[in-house]
């Protein structure tokens, strides 16, 4: 189904796959809002995006699944250091986009938002400590009172999906 073996996966109900966390977002928000309307915002989006993936995931995320999932061993504590250093650097570029700006593109909800919002709010999670970022502390605040939030842990059924039958 992925060829990199990796989650997340979508199945598409015709049978197609998508990997890659950014393209499946692309994929669901195509055509909408979040995806952006004209050429420049639709880049700026994708500007984020690609932070996301270079920038931050690397290091937040990972931090994360060192710490939670393998305990945070001996031998993945250079890893660790280095990941910590970067991760902050990412969160400085965050929050200083986010002290003039209530959401990353055209202060409007976007793709880009919604991708960075998935593991700076479990930073803590991987060792980060978010108390000298205000600017990321309201944003997360901000993205969590948007319509149709839906909290990551929430179990299925509680759950209401606006729209849903
Ligand atoms: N760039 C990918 C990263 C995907 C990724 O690393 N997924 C992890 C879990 S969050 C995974 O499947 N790891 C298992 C492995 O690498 O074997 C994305 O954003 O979707």
């Amino acid at each position: 189904m992925n060829a990199n073996g990796k989650i997340p996966l979508l199945a598409l109900p015709d049978g197609r796959y998508l990997s890659e966390s950014n393209a499946i977002l692309g994929y669901l928000a195509a055509d909408s809002d979040f995806a952006g309307r004209d050429r420049y915002t639709r880049a700026e989006i994708l500007q984020w995006l690609f932070f996301e993936q270079y920038s931050h995931e690397p290091n937040i995320a990972t931090s994360r699944f060192i710490v939670q999932y393998l305990g945070s061993p001996p031998d993945r504590q250079t890893a660790l250091e280095e990941k910590r250093f970067a991760g902050y650097k990412a969160l400085d570029v965050m929050e200083g986009e986010l002290d003039s700006k209530e959401f990353f593109v055209d202060d409007k909800y976007s793709l880009a938002d919604i991708a960075l919002y998935a593991y700076t709010h479990v930073a803590s999670d991987g060792g980060f400590d978010l108390k000298e970022y205000p600017g990321i502390r309201a944003w997360l605040e901000r993205v969590e009172g948007t319509p149709a939030y839906v909290p990551m842990r929430a179990k299925q059924d509680d759950v209401a999906y606006p729209g849903a039958p």
